[in-house]
């Protein structure tokens, strides 16, 4: 089974969509699991109503907020399930679903895909400084955490199980977005084969960002906790 990890914090207009991307390739063994954070928004109504619609969708409520323990939330789901590859991808359209065949053919020759936006990949139609500021974020992470990858700020992933077996879930330093980077970082001391494939990401048309100025300052300060602590 291949379990396909979507956090969702109000992305009503975003879901349906994907949703039907995704069960438009028709590819077959594939379990959404819906991890919503009681979004103001109604999103997780929408995602049972999908449930109902389209079946192999698992809708997680929570009471509590962050993109951290989302994504961990839905990856212990996955593993409970018997997942044997793991994907995690954002709900707002910037991670193409048509990009995931490519994924679950690369993941045949290693153990991690990553999509990354740098290199032959790329970020479109977002402004210079929001550019600026990926990028920048980027450069801090790959140096402070001493990693090889060039994407490690991103969301489109995938996993064999054993990769996220070996992680103990209950022990991530990270409450929000830099939940990705500490993932690579520690899959990267355990030795497995990541390889990273080119995707081009295109900014949110629907939902508002909640990239704001003090959520970047808090994430500048994590990634040296979770190099240091
Ligand atoms: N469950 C849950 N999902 C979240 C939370 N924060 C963000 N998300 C989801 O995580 C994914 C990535 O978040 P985004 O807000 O798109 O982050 P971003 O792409 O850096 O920034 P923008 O697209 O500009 O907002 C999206 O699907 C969000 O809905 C959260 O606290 N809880
Ligand atoms: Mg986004």
């Amino acid at each position: 089974m291949i379990g396909i990890v979507i956090p969702t914090y109000n992305e009503r207009e975003n879901l349906p969509l994907l949703v039907e991307k995704i069960f438009a390739l028709k590819i077959p063994n594939v379990t959404l699991i819906i991890v919503d954070d009681n979004s103001p928004d109604g999103t997780g109504d929408i995602a049972e109503e999908l449930a109902k619609k389209y079946g192999n969708i698992e809708v997680l409520h929570r009471k509590v907020f962050g993109r951290a323990t989302a994504g961990l939330d839905g990856f212990k789901k996955a593993l409970a399930k018997g997942a044997e590859l793991i994907m995690e991808m954002d709900a707002d359209l910037s991670h193409d679903p048509n990009d995931i065949p490519r994924f679950l053919e690369e993941i045949q020759t290693c153990d991690v895909v990553i999509g990354s936006r740098y290199g032959a990949g790329r970020i479109v139609y977002r402004s210079w400084f929001r550019n600026f500021l990926s990028d920048f974020a980027n450069i801090y992470n790959r140096t402070l955490l001493g990693l090889k990858i060039r994407d490690v700020s991103g969301g489109f992933k995938c996993y064999r199980r054993k990769v996220l077996a070996s992680l103990d879930l209950n022990r991530f330093i990270s409450t929000g977005y830099t939940i990705g980077a500490e993932t690579l970082y520690r899959i990267s001391k355990k030795g497995f084969k990541i390889k990273e494939i080119p995707i081009i990401f295109r900014d949110r048309t629907y939902g508002a960002s909640k990239c704001t100025f003090k959520v970047m300052l808090n994430y500048a300060y994590k990634i040296w906790q979770i190099r240091f602590f």
